[in-house]
C-alpha cells in the first residue's frame, strides 16, 4: 500500500521527459508518441510475436464507431492493443491510418512493452497489460499547440473553457459504442472557437467526464492564448480550433445532428463563410509519465476524491526549484507586493512566460493534501475577471501559489494617485466597476463553489494591458481554515475600511458582506477617494457619509471626483454609480442587492433603482463602533428608521438622472 506522498514519488520516478521542437503540419503526417519507461522486450519473446500479430489486424477489425480493443496470446505474455478514430473521418481513412500507426509505432518506440501514439486522426497503444475499461492519463500530456493567438484571449479562453465544459458530458453520455462530442460558441471580435472531445467508449461514462475534465484543466497553462490546441492523453482527447477542422456531416451520420452553442448558430454560418484554411505550426512538447495509475485508486479514496484528482494536482504543482529559479530566489527586486497572506513576486518561467508567484506566509491548518485539494477546485474557477490560478508549489513547510502575471498594477495605484487618475476618465472607471461586478458574480452564483470572497478592495483588484480589471486573492479562505462553510467566524480576514458591519462586529460573513465592501469600492472608483479621508482636521468625515449626505442633499455631483467634472460633461453613469453603491453599503445585508442585481443595474440604464437607506458607517471609522454596536444590538431595524428621510430625496435624484 503506497500512501498519497509515496505515490507522488513514485509518479515522478516513473515519469521520464522527451522534447520534441518544432514541427511543421499541414497534413496527417505529423506523429507525437509516448513510450512510458515500463520495461523493453526482447526480439526473441513471446510478447514480441503476440504484439507481431495483433498490430497489423487491428485495421480490418475496425468499424464504423473507430474504435477497437483487442488482444493476442495467453498470459503473461498477451498483447493489448486499443485504437481509436477520430470521430468524424471515413472508415478507410480510420483503416489507413491505423493501418500507418501500427508501422510507425514501432519507429518510435522500439522494443517498448508500452506505447502510444497519436497523429492528426487517430491514436494507437499497445500494452503488456489489460487496459480495456481503465482510464490511463499521462500526468502531464501531450499538448499540442498552434504558435498563433488569438486577438481577444481572454473573452477567448473563457468562451472556450464554458464550451468545453457542455461537450464533456455530451462526450461522456455518448453510450458504450461511442463517445464523441463537437460543438461551436461565438467569441469576440465575431470569431468562434470549435471543438472535438473523445474517449474512448470502453470508459464509464465518470471516467470519460474525469479524462476529459484532467485535460481540460490544462488548456489554460499550456495552451494559454493559442489559437488552437490537442490535449492527448491515452484514454481521451480534445482539440478546440477557432477554424472549424471536424466533419460535421460525418458526425451528424454517425450519431445525430450536433447542437452548436445555443445562441451562436447565425454567427457561426457566417465565421465559417469567411474563415482562411489555416496552416498550423505547431510546436511540440511532449511531456510524459506514469500511464495508468488506476488501480492504486482505492487506497487513497479517503484523502483525495479519486486518482483523477492526483494526477490533476501533479498537472498544477510546479517544481520548487522552477519557481525559485523563476523569481530569482525570491529577490526584492521581483518583489510585487504584500498581502495578508504573504509576499508576491513576479517571475518567468523558462518557457518565457510570466508568473506571479504568492509565497504564503501565514501557516495553514490545513494539511498537504487539503490544500492540494483546495487548490484543485480554485484552480477551477475561470473568468475574464478573476485572475487565474495556474498551480502551486510545495516544499516542506514552504507553500507557493502561482499566479498568471497581470500586467498593470492594482487599482489603488491608479485611482488614488493624482496623476495616474487622471487618465481614468468617467467611461473606464464604468467599464472597471462592471467587470469588478461580473467578477464577483461569478464567484457568488456561477461558479461551482460558491465563494464569498471576503477582502475585496482596490489593493485586490489588478489590471491587465487593455485596463480589464481582475480580482485577486479570492478562495484564499478556503486554502488556509476549514470554516468556510460556516457563515460565522471568528478569523476577520478582512480590511478594515471595507468590511460590512455585520463581520466586522460579529464575524458573519455571506455574499452580502462581499457586496458591502464592492459598495466602498464603487464610491471609492467614482471620487477617487480612499475609504476615510481628512477633509479637516476636527471634522473627520468619511467617504461613505460624504456619499449619504451629498445624495440627501441632492448634489450627489459633490462625490464625483473633481478631474472628472473638469473633463466631461456626462456624469450620469458615475451618478447611477453611486446610487448603486449606496445601496451596496447598506447596514442591513438584506437590504443589500445581490451581484446578480447590480449588474443588470449597471447593464441596464431603464431599470429604475431603489432608494438607499442611510449607512450608519458604524464599521467604517473606529469612533463610531461602539455607537454602531450599541444600534444593532438595540436590534432596532434600521430600515424603519430611516425609510421616510430617504425616500423623498432618494426618489428625487432617481428621477433627475436617468441615464
Ligand atoms: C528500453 O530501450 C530503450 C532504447 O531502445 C532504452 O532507452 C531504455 O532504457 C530501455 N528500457 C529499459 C527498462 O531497459
Ligand atoms: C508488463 O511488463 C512490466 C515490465 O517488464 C512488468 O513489470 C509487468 O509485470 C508486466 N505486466 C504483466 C501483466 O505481465
Ligand atoms: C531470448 O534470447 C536470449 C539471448 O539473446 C536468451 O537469453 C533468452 O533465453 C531467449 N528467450 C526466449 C524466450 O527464447
Ligand atoms: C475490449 O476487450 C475486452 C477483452 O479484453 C472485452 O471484454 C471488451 O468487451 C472489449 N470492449 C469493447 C468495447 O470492445
Ligand atoms: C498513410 O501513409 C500513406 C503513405 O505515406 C499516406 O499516403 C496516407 O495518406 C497515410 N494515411 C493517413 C490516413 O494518414
Ligand atoms: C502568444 O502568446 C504567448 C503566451 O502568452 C506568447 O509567449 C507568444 O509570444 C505569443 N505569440 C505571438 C505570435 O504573439
Ligand atoms: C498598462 O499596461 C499597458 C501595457 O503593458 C501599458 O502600455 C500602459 O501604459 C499601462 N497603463 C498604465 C496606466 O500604467
Ligand atoms: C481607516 C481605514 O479603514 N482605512 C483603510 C482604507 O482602505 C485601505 C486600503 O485601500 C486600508 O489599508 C485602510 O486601512
Amino acid at each position: 500500500m503506497y500512501g498519497v506522498e509515496d505515490m507522488m514519488k513514485l509518479v515522478k520516478c516513473r515519469a521520464s521527459i522527451f522534447f520534441i521542437l518544432t514541427y511543421l503540419f499541414s497534413s496527417a503526417t505529423a506523429q507525437f508518441y509516448y513510450c512510458p519507461d515500463t520495461g523493453n522486450y526482447t526480439s526473441n519473446s513471446t510478447y514480441k510475436s503476440n504484439l507481431d500479430a495483433l498490430l497489423p489486424s487491428l485495421p480490418q477489425s475496425i468499424d464504423d464507431n473507430g474504435f477497437k480493443n483487442a488482444t493476442m496470446g495467453q498470459a503473461p505474455e498477451t498483447a493489448y492493443a486499443q485504437v481509436l478514430c477520430r470521430g468524424d473521418i471515413e472508415l478507410h481513412t480510420c483503416r489507413s491510418c491505423i493501418s500507418n500507426a501500427s508501422i510507425d509505432i514501432a519507429n518510435w518506440c522500439p522494443n517498448h512493452k508500452q506505447a502510444v501514439l497519436w497523429n492528426e486522426l487517430c491514436m494507437l497503444r499497445y500494452s503488456n497489460e489489460s487496459t480495456s475499461g481503465i482510464l490511463a492519463t499521462v500526468d502531464q500530456p501531450v499538448y499540442v499547440w498552434s504558435i498563433q493567438n488569438v486577438s481577444s484571449p481572454d473573452q477567448f479562453m473563457e468562451d472556450l473553457s464554458t464550451l468545453l465544459d457542455n461537450l464533456r458530458g455530451q462526450a461522456a453520455d455518448g453510450g458504450s459504442m461511442r463517445k464523441v462530442a463537437a460543438g461551436s460558441r461565438a467569441t469576440a471580435n465575431f470569431q468562434t472557437v470549435f471543438s472535438l472531445l473523445q474517449c474512448t467508449p470502453d470508459l464509464s461514462p465518470e471516467d470519460c467526464s474525469n479524462c476529459l475534465a484532467i485535460a481540460a484543466a490544462s488548456i489554460p497553462r499550456f495552451c494559454d492564448r493559442r489559437r488552437g490546441c490537442r490535449a492527448l492523453h491515452p484514454s481521451c482527447n480534445i482539440r478546440y480550433e477557432d477554424t472549424p477542422f471536424y466533419n460535421e456531416t460525418r458526425l451528424q451520420e454517425l450519431q445525430g445532428p450536433i447542437t452548436p452553442g445555443k445562441k451562436d448558430a447565425s454567427r457561426t454560418r457566417i465565421i465559417i463563410a469567411v474563415v482562411i484554411p489555416a496552416v498550423v505550426c505547431v510546436t511540440l512538447a511532449v511531456f510524459a509519465g506514469m500511464w495508468s495509475i488506476k488501480r492504486t485508486k482505492k487506497q487513497h479514496v479517503e484523502e483525495l476524491e479519486s486518482t483523477q484528482d492526483i494526477i490533476l494536482a501533479e498537472a498544477l504543482q510546479y517544481e520548487f526549484d522552477e519557481i525559485k529559479a523563476a523569481t530569482q530566489g525570491f529577490s526584492d527586486a521581483n518583489k510585487l507586493g504584500e498581502g495578508g497572506f504573504g509576499v508576491v513576486y513576479k517571475g518567468k518561467l523558462s518557457n518565457g512566460h510570466d508568473i506571479a508567484v504568492k509565497r504564503l506566509s501565514m501557516e495553514s491548518r490545513q494539511g498537504d493534501v487539503e490544500f492540494k485539494n483546495e487548490v484543485l477546485l480554485v484552480a477551477k474557477l475561470q473568468h475574464r475577471n478573476l485572475v487565474r490560478l495556474l498551480g502551486f508549489s510545495i516544499e516542506g513547510r514552504e507553500r507557493l501559489l502561482v499566479y498568471e502575471f497581470v500586467k498593470n498594477a492594482s487599482l489603488d495605484r491608479y485611482i488614488f494617485n493624482p496623476t495616474e487618475r487622471l487618465n481614468f476618465n468617467s467611461e473606464r472607471r464604468y467599464k472597471i466597476i462592471l467587470g469588478i461586478a461580473r467578477g464577483l458574480l461569478y464567484l457568488h452564483e456561477e461558479s461551482r463553489l460558491k465563494i464569498v470572497h471576503r477582502d475585496l478592495k482596490a489593493g485586490n483588484i489588478l489590471l491587465d494591458g487593455e485596463m480589464n480589471p481582475k480580482i485577486a486573492d479570492f478562495g484564499m479562505a478556503r486554502m488556509f481554515a476549514a470554516d468556510e462553510s460556516h457563515a460565522r467566524t471568528n478569523r476577520i480576514m478582512g480590511t478594515y475600511g471595507y468590511m460590512s458591519p455585520e463581520y466586522a462586529m460579529f464575524g458573519h460573513f455571506s455574499v452580502k458582506s462581499d457586496v458591502f465592501s464592492f459598495g466602498v469600492l464603487v464610491l471609492e472608483i467614482v471620487s477617487g477617494q480612499k475609504n476615510i479621508s481628512y477633509q479637516n482636521e476636527d471634522d473627520m468625515e468619511d467617504l461613505l457619509n460624504l456619499a449619504w449626505n451629498s445624495w440627501q442633499e441632492g448634489m450627489p455631483e459633490n462625490v464625483i471626483d473633481p478631474v472628472l467634472s473638469a473633463s466631461s460633461g456626462n456624469l450620469r453613469d458615475m451618478i447611477r454609480c453611486i446610487h448603486i453603491g449606496l445601496l451596496c453599503v447598506q447596514d442591513n445585508p438584506l437590504d443589500r442587492p445581490t451581484m446578480a442585481s447590480v449588474v443588470l443595474m449597471l447593464s441596464s440604464s431603464t431599470i429604475s433603482l431603489p432608494v438607499p437607506l442611510e449607512p450608519t458607517h458604524s464599521a467604517i471609522n473606529p469612533n463610531f463602533q461602539e455607537h454602531g454596536l450599541r444600534e444593532v444590538v438595540t436590534n432596532e431595524s434600521p430600515s424603519t428608521r430611516k425609510s421616510t428621510r430617504s425616500s423623498k430625496n432618494g426618489m428625487s435624484i432617481t428621477e433627475f438622472y436617468p441615464r
